[in-house]
C-alpha cells in the first residue's frame, strides 16, 4: 500500500502514530519529500510523504458496512471504519465476502433472535446488515442452489469470539435445515447440545478468554437432498494435554473439574470430592470461580446435554468416574524409597488417594501403584525391575493423568458422532471451522508450533481464495487483468513439513534417536536451515530458534519439544487400564483398529497432526469457502474499549490487510458509473452537460485528468490504488478555487 503522491497542502491525512496506530491531521507544509501535518490532537508532525495516507474527508459518519466502499482502501481508512461502527454497536463488517466481528463483550440479544433470523433467511448477501446469520444464509444457499459443499472458517485470536461465532451459525443453519415442530432429540438439537458438552471437557479459563476452546474443532453437518441435516461429523484437533496436571495464577483447570465438585452431595460421595481446593491439580491456581457461573448449575446443564447427545446414564457414571479419578491421582504424592532411586507412597493421605483412584477406575490398588513407580525392562538376557525417583514417579502419575484425560475426550467426540449419526447419502456438507489462531507469547513451545503451523495452512488457502475471488469479479465486469502478485507462504509450510527435512521430519527423527537432546535437535535445525530465509537463530542462544511466520517472527524454546511430541502410553499404565474391571476404563485403553493394524512404528504428535491437518485441507479444498474473521478489541475484556494498535496487528495477522493488499495490487477502488459521476462531475462539467452515456461520461473525464492504467468495466469503474486519491485531490482544488471566487465576491459586495 503504497502512499500516493498527490498530497497537497490542506489535504486531510493519516500518519502513523505509536500509540493510536494512526492519527489524522492536516498537510501544512511541504518541502521535498517532507510532509508537514498538524495533527487533531493539536501535533505538529514531519513525516515522509511515503507514511503519508489521504483521508477521506466525505466518508459517511455512521461508516460503511463494506470496506470496499471506502474511497481509500487503506490501513487507517479501514481502522477507523471498524471504530466508528464498534462506537454504533454495529460489530460486523464485510471486506467484501470476507465477514469482520468485533467482540461486543456484552450480550446483545436483539442481535440474534428468531426474529432475526427470520429477516436473514433467503435475504440476498449485503442487502441486510453484515450477520453471522448472512454468511450462514449465503452457504446454505449456494449448497441447496448448486449442491455444492460450503465450509465457513471461522478464525481470529483467543478470546476474538470464535467459539460464539461458531455456535451462532450452528444455530442459524439448525434453524434452517431443522424439521420445524418436532421436539426433543433430533439430529439438529443433538449438533447444538454438542457444544456445551464439548465446553465442559474442553474449555477452561485462561488469562486471555474465561472460556477458552482448549481445542479446535470442525463441525460437518450433513444435509440431504430436501436441505435437511441429517447428520453431522465433529473432528477435533491437539487437545492441550498439559492443562490437565498444570496450572497457573489465575487460570483454571478444564470445566468439568470444578462442576463435578459442585455436584449434588450424593454424586459427591460417591465419588469422595470436597473442594477443588483440596486437589492438587486445581489448586495450583488461586482462581476456582468464574463471574457469572455457576459450577453447580452447569454441572446439571453438562448433564442434560450428554443425555440429549446420547451419552447413557451409565456412560455418563463413568466419564465422572473418570473425572473424579484423575483428581485423586493428582493428589498421590511420593517419598523417597528405602533403596536409592526409589520411591514409595509418601504418607496414608497418598495411600488413601491412591486406593480411592484405584476404587473409582476399577483396577488393582497394588497394580497401580506398581505401574506408578516402577519400570519393567525386558532384555534378551533377563527382564529388570527398575525404581523411579520421587520426581519421576510425579511425572509417571501426570503422563496416567493427561492419557486418561485425552482419551476420556476422544471418547466423548466419537460417541457423539456415533450418536447423533453420519448420513452416508448426505448430499452437501456445510463445514463449520473453530480453530486457534496465531499465538506469539513470550515462551512459545510445540503447542504454538503446531497451533502457527495450522494458521500457515489456513493462511495459504485464504490468500489463495481471495486471489481468485478478485479476478473472478473482474472477468465478471470483462476487464482485462495481468497477473497480481501476492506473498505465497509455500515457503514457510516447506520449511515446517516438507518431508523429509522439515522441521517436523527433523523433530522424528530426534524423538527415535535414543540419545538426541533438546540441544542435539537445535544443532541440527541450525545447520540445516543455516540459509532458509524464513528460519532464523538468536544470537546466544543454543536451543531456541525462530520462524519468519506470515503474521510474524515468532521464536520458539525447542527444550520441550521432544517430550511433547511422543506420542506413546507407558506400556505398565497400558497394561494396568486394560486390566481394568470397568469396561468404560478398559476401551479408553484398547487401541483403535486402525492404530492397531499400523506396525508398532513410532508415532508422533506432529507426524499425525499433519495428517490431520492434510485431510481438512483436502475436506475444505472440495467446498466453496467463507471467512470470518474475529476480532478482539481489549485484552481486558470489557465492551466499549477499541485498542487500535492492538486490533490492527490482529487485521494483518488474521489476512484481512493481506486481502486488502492483493486487492490494491490490483484495482482497488470501484465505483459504479453514477456514483463515479456524482462525486467527479464536476471536474469537467462541460461533459456532463453534453448528455453522453455515463459509461462514455466516465472515460472521458478519467482521459482527461491523464489517468493512466484504469479500467471500465460493465457497470463500474475500476481504479488503480491512488487514482481515487488524485481525483479527489483536483476535486478538492475545484472546490477550493470556487470557494475563494466567492469569497472575492462577498469581500468586494462588501
Ligand atoms: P474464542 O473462541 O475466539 O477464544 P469466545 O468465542 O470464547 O472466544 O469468546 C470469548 C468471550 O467473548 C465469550 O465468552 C463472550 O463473553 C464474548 N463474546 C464473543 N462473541 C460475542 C458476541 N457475539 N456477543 C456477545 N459476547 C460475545 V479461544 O476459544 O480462547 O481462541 O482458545
Ligand atoms: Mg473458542
Amino acid at each position: 500500500m503504497a502512499a500516493p503522491d498527490n498530497i497537497i497542502v490542506g489535504s486531510h491525512v493519516w500518519i502513523e502514530d505509536p500509540k493510536l496506530a494512526w492519527i489524522d491531521g492536516e498537510v501544512t507544509r511541504i518541502s521535498g519529500k517532507d510532509v508537514h501535518v498538524r495533527t487533531t490532537n493539536g501535533k505538529n508532525v514531519v513525516t515522509n510523504m511515503s507514511q503519508v495516507f489521504p483521508k477521506d474527508t466525505e466518508a459517511p459518519p455512521g461508516g460503511v458496512d463494506d470496506m470496499t466502499k471506502l474511497s481509500y482502501l487503506h490501513e487507517p481508512g479501514v481502522l477507523q471504519n471498524l471504530a466508528t461502527r464498534y462506537e454504533l454497536n454495529e460489530i460486523y463488517t464485510y471486506t467484501g465476502n470476507i465477514l469482520i466481528a468485533v467482540n461486543p463483550f456484552q450480550r446483545l440479544p436483539h442481535l440474534y433472535d428468531t426474529h432475526m433470523m427470520e429477516q436473514y433467511k433467503g435475504a440476498a448477501f449485503g442487502e441486510l446488515s453484515p450477520h453471522v446469520f448472512a454468511v450462514a444464509d449465503a452457504a446454505y444457499r449456494a449448497m441447496v442452489n448448486e449442491g455444492k459443499s460450503n465450509s465457513i472458517l471461522v478464525s481470529g485470536e483467543s478470546g476474538a469470539g470464535k467459539t460464539e461465532t461458531t455456535k451462532m451459525l450452528m444455530r442459524y443453519l439448525a434453524f434452517l435445515g431443522g424439521r420445524s415442530g418436532v421436539e426433543g432429540r433430533t439430529v439438529e438439537q443433538q449438533v447444538l447440545e454438542s457444544n456445551p458438552v464439548l465446553e465442559a471437557f474442553g474449555n477452561a479459563k485462561t488469562v486471555r478468554n474465561n472460556n477458552s476452546s482448549r481445542f479446535g474443532k470442525f463441525v460437518e453437518i450433513q444435509f440431504d437432498k430436501s436441505g435437511r441435516i441429517s447428520g453431522a461429523a465433529i473432528r477435533t484437533y491437539l487437545l492441550e494435554r498439559s492443562r490437565v496436571c498444570q496450572i497457573s495464577d489465575p487460570e483454571r483447570n478444564y470445566h468439568c473439574f470444578y462442576l463435578l465438585c459442585a455436584a449434588p452431595a450424593e454424586d459427591k460421595e460417591k465419588y469422595k470430592l470436597g473442594s477443588p481446593k483440596s486437589f492438587h491439580y486445581l489448586n495450583q491456581s488461586k482462581c476456582y470461580e468464574l463471574d457469572g457461573v455457576n459450577d453447580a448449575h452447569e454441572y446439571l446443564e453438562t448433564r442434560r446435554a450428554m443425555d440429549i447427545v446420547g451419552i447413557g446414564e451409565e456412560e455418563q457414571e463413568a466419564i465422572f468416574r473418570v473425572v473424579a479419578a484423575i483428581l485423586h491421582l493428582g493428589n498421590i504424592e511420593f517419598a523417597k524409597g528405602a533403596e536409592i532411586d526409589s520411591s514409595k507412597i509418601k504418607d496414608d493421605k497418598s495411600r488413601f488417594h491412591l486406593d480411592t483412584t484405584a476404587e473409582l477406575l476399577r483396577c488393582d490398588p497394588t497394580n497401580l501403584e506398581d505401574a506408578l513407580i516402577k519400570r519393567v525392562m525386558v532384555t534378551p538376557e533377563e527382564i529388570i525391575t527398575r525404581t523411579l525417583d520421587p520426581e519421576n514417579a510425579v511425572s509417571s502419575r501426570d503422563a496416567l493423568a493427561k492419557t486418561l484425560y485425552s482419551r476420556l475426550f476422544d471418547w466423548i467426540v466419537e460417541k457423539i458422532n456415533v450418536s447423533i449419526g453420519q448420513d452416508p447419502d448426505s448430499k452437501s456438507i456445510i463445514g463449520v471451522l473453530d480453530i486457534y489462531g496465531f499465538e506469539s507469547f513470550k515462551c512459545n513451545s510445540f503447542e504454538q508450533f503446531c497451533i502457527n503451523f495450522t494458521n500457515e495452512k489456513l493462511q495459504q488457502h485464504f490468500n489463495q481464495h481471495v486471489f481468485k475471488m478478485e479476478q473472478e469479479e473482474y472477468t465478471k465486469e470483462e476487464i482485462d487483468w495481468s497477473y497480481i502478485e501476492f506473498v505465497d507462504n509455500q515457503d514457510v509450510l516447506d520449511l515446517i513439513e516438507k518431508k523429509p527435512g522439515g522441521i517436523i521430519s527433523l523433530l522424528d527423527e530426534a524423538c527415535m534417536f535414543p540419545k538426541s537432546t533438546h540441544e542435539t535437535f537445535a544443532q541440527k535445525l541450525y545447520q540445516t536451515f543455516k540459509n532458509n530465509k524464513r528460519f532464523i537463530k538468536p544470537k546466544l542462544s543454543r536451543t531456541d530458534f525462530t520462524i519468519l511466520h506470515y503474521a510474524g517472527e515468532v521464536n520458539y524454546q525447542a527444550n520441550q519439544f521432544l517430550d511433547k511430541n511422543k506420542d506413546y502410553v507407558i506400556a505398565e499404565h497400558q497394561a494396568v487400564m486394560t486390566a481394568s474391571k470397568c469396561p468404560f476404563v478398559m476401551g479408553l485403553f484398547t487401541p483403535l483398529k486402525e492404530e492397531s493394524s499400523k506396525s508398532s512404528k513410532f508415532s508422533s504428535i506432529g507426524a499425525r497432526f499433519k495428517l490431520q491437518l492434510q485431510s481438512l485441507m483436502e475436506t475444505l479444498s472440495v467446498t466453496e469457502p467463507h471467512y470470518i474473521r474475529c476480532v478482539k478489541p481489549n485484552n481486558v475484556l470489557k465492551p466499549a474499549i477499541f485498542e487500535n494498535v492492538n486490533i490492527i496487528q490482529q487485521l494483518r495477522c488474521g489476512g484481512v490487510l493481506e486481502a486488502i493488499r492483493i486487492s490494491c495490487a490490483g484495482y482497488p477502488t470501484r465505483r459504479a458509473f453514477y456514483e463515479f459521476l456524482n462525486r467527479f462531475g464536476l471536474l469537467a462539467p462541460e461533459i456532463l452537460d453534453e448528455n453522453y452515456d455515463d459509461k462514455v461520461a466516465c472515460q472521458m473525464i478519467l482521459d482527461r485528468k491523464g489517468l493512466k492504467g484504469y479500467q471500465i468495466g460493465k457497470t463500474k469503474v475500476f481504479l488503480r490504488a491512488g487514482q481515487m486519491a488524485e481525483l479527489d485531490a483536483r476535486r478538492a482544488e475545484v472546490l477550493g478555487n470556487a470557494a475563494r471566487i466567492i469569497q472575492r465576491q462577498i469581500r468586494t459586495h462588501i
